[in-house]
């Protein structure tokens, strides 16, 4: 199964995102992403075996046993890609418990063994694909506020050509 994991945001931040996401819709041609999917990757697994979820339910126990709520400040627009066709994504600030929560998944990972994707962990949401983002046409927007997390999750995600679902397999509170 193709998995990852992820903060979960609460509501509050859902519908302010959600709202962010409106506002761009007006001004900006993508693929934007249904709230139910907006989460903040902390690790890509890819395939693992049934064998390899359980440890990482165990990776989320330990690596989350001690951490509190996390706090989720947006900074702003950003893309992955070229202008004419980029991930458009909500950028979150790189806060102390944010950025240690996430290398304390990677560490307890490899200490389970399981690979993930190891490029630098960068906190967002993603809000659209396939995006044409003309910065001169972005004006005016209404950013959510600060926010916390109370929770991790593994989740399992599935392709179709309708785009992926995301499907919580377990769940690590946080605080
Ligand atoms: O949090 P976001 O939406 O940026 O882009 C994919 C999504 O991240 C990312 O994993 C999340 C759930 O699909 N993803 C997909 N394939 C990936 C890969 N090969 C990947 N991240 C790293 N390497």
């Amino acid at each position: 199964m193709r998995t990852f994991i992820a903060l979960d945001l609460p509501n509050e931040l859902i519908e302010q995102v959600a709202d962010l996401s409106r506002q761009l819709s007006s001004m900006v041609r993508g693929r934007f992403v249904a709230r139910s999917t907006y989460h903040v990757t902390l690790a890509f697994l890819g395939e693992i075996s049934e064998a390899e979820a359980r440890r990482v339910m165990d990776v989320l126990d330990t690596a989350c046993a001690h951490a509190a709520a996390i706090r989720l400040v947006p900074d702003g627009l950003g893309i992955y890609g070229k202008p004419v066709d980029a991930t458009l994504l909500l950028k979150l600030a790189h806060g102390r418990d944010l950025m240690n929560l996430a290398m304390a998944v990677r560490e307890e990972l490899r200490a389970q063994g399981v690979s993930y994707d190891e490029k630098a962990f960068d906190p967002h949401v993603t809000l659209a694909r396939r995006a044409r983002v003309l910065p001169q046409a972005l004006s005016d927007l209404v950013f959510p506020a600060e926010s916390s997390s109370n929770s991790v999750t593994l989740y399992k995600s599935e392709l179709s050509q309708e785009g992926a679902t995301y499907k919580p397999l377990y769940t690590a509170h946080l605080g």
